[in-house]
């Protein structure tokens, strides 16, 4: 089997013009594989450590040119040689060589870079596409009689931005439109734009800058209030002839530990003015909102370590919502573990680079599965033209995927990947709909 012959890596730009690490895996056959990594901005406090060089001459102190050199230098010496095919063996060599548990020697970038480089190019070794060769991984991990076959994941997709991702004035992150009528990721796609773009129309229409975006392509208007947003969406399904509840469903990421201030435990959103509410008040919060609104899926609602928090939430909301951790979690298998046992939660986010390998990143999802968390592969808000998130969501039949607007082209990277699996898988294309994911 071919071996990983040399690693070239390289500083490149991101969809918020920052610096980022691109990695080129070669193998002894010729073929080889490329990666771009992608990059937070409401990051966890538990995310694998993502390197910069905090050299102010260049980028802002942002460039990550350590990694890079570290990529070449560190990371090249302990993977050349090793079988391209053997993932874990790349993974577990990188991880031993960095020596540290967040990955801060040599960088979550770096290492994600090869990892995920190398799987491209064992799939060009292969001659087959990315999703089946992370697909065969896949299966390596799974019990026999367990379902193994690729699924095309539901999008939860973004319209309205606030928090870290927009300028403007919302406390929540994240108001995201869920095709849950749809019967292929085609559909899905298709019933979302048309959304989109009424949308646009309808805050230009109300006075708003419907022109300005965040960092994921959704709409950053000045609204009054969260539950503003969320009429300005519900009014525009209803103008696209949508029936609420039937045809699509609201999620939200509240990305709470922004407003979290953890010496008091307390949570601080601007609609609430000067007045604090404690992890029950926000659960009371949120569950008004479910009670008003059709939000099926909340993620973030409370803090990253708010654990007690969490399992109350999980208590009064967990039976009728999908409650989803992604800063809680930070796509580690022992976080996860925790949140089982505390009963925090019922779904994760899934995002390579919080833990900064493809091995762990698939560990996680089958951890996630065998305790019934579902499972949503995320994008980054700092994202490029790579496509690895969309075959991994396939591959692992993950059920739903977090991408961003259907807008700006590091998105619709990932989306077109998404239709172009489909139609490779033509008539054997199964799509996560709602009744598979189970959503009432
Ligand atoms: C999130 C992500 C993606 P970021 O919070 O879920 O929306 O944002 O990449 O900035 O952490
Ligand atoms: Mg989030």
């Amino acid at each position: 089997m071919p071996t990983i012959s040399k690693l070239k890596a390289r500083e490149v730009l991101d969809s918020r013009g920052r610096p980022t690490v691109e990695v080129e895996a070669h193998t002894s056959s010729g073929a080889w594989g490329r990666a771009i990594v992608p990059s937070g901005a409401s990051t966890g406090r538990h995310e694998a450590v993502e390197l910069r060089d905090g050299d102010c001459d260049r980028h802002l102190g942002r460039g990550v040119m350590r990694a890079v050199r570290h990529v070449t230098e560190e990371l090249g010496p302990v993977v050349i040689g090793i079988d391209v095919d053997d993932q874990s063996a790349i993974d577990v060599a990188m991880i031993a060589h960095d020596g540290t548990p967040s990955k801060g020697r040599l960088g979550a970038n770096a290492l994600l870079g090869v990892s995920l480089a190398a799987a491209h190019a064992a799939a060009a070794v292969h001659g087959e596409e990315l999703f089946v060769h992370l697909n065969r991984l896949w299966r390596e991990r799974l019990d026999p009689g367990e379902p193994a076959d690729p699924v095309l994941p539901m999008p939860m997709i973004n319209m309205i931005s606030g928090g870290l991702h927009a300028g403007a004035n919302l406390d929540f992150q994240d108001f995201l439109y869920m095709p849950i009528s749809a019967h292929s990721f085609a559909q899905a796609l298709e019933k979302t734009a048309c959304v989109y773009h009424t949308l646009g129309g309808i805050l230009k229409e109300k006075g708003h800058e419907a022109h300005l975006v965040g960092d994921e392509g959704g709409y950053g208007p000045r609204l009054r209030t969260n539950a503003q947003a969320v009429d300005r969406i519900l009014e525009t399904a209803l103008a696209c002839g949508l029936e609420i509840g039937r045809d699509f469903a609201i999620a939200l990421d509240v990305a709470a530990t922004h407003f979290h201030e953890s010496g008091t435990n307390t949570y601080h959103l601007s609609a609430t003015g000067e007045e604090a509410l404690d992890a029950a008040g926000m659960t009371s919060l949120l569950e008004h909102w479910v009670k008003q609104y059709p939000i099926i899926s909340i993620e973030d609602g409370l803090a990253e370590d708010d654990w007690e928090g969490w399992t109350i939430l999980t208590n009064r909301l967990g039976k009728s919502v999908q409650l989803i951790g992604d800063d809680l979690f930070a796509t580690q298998a022992e976080r996860l573990l925790i949140g089982v046992e505390r009963h925090a939660a019922n779904a994760i986010l899934i995002k390579l680079n919080q833990i900064g390998t493809l091995s762990e990143t698939l560990d996680v999802l089958h951890l996630a599965r065998r305790n019934g968390y579902r499972t949503i592969v995320s994008a980054r808000s700092g994202e490029t033209e790579d496509t690895t998130i969309a075959d991994l969501a396939v591959a692992t039949a993950a059920g739903q995927i977090k991408i961003g607007a259907v807008t700006r082209s590091e998105r619709l990277a990932k989306y077109n990947r998404l239709l172009r699996i489909e139609d490779y898988l033509g008539s054997k294309a199964r799509f996560a709909d709602r009744e598979m994911l189970g959503f009432a």
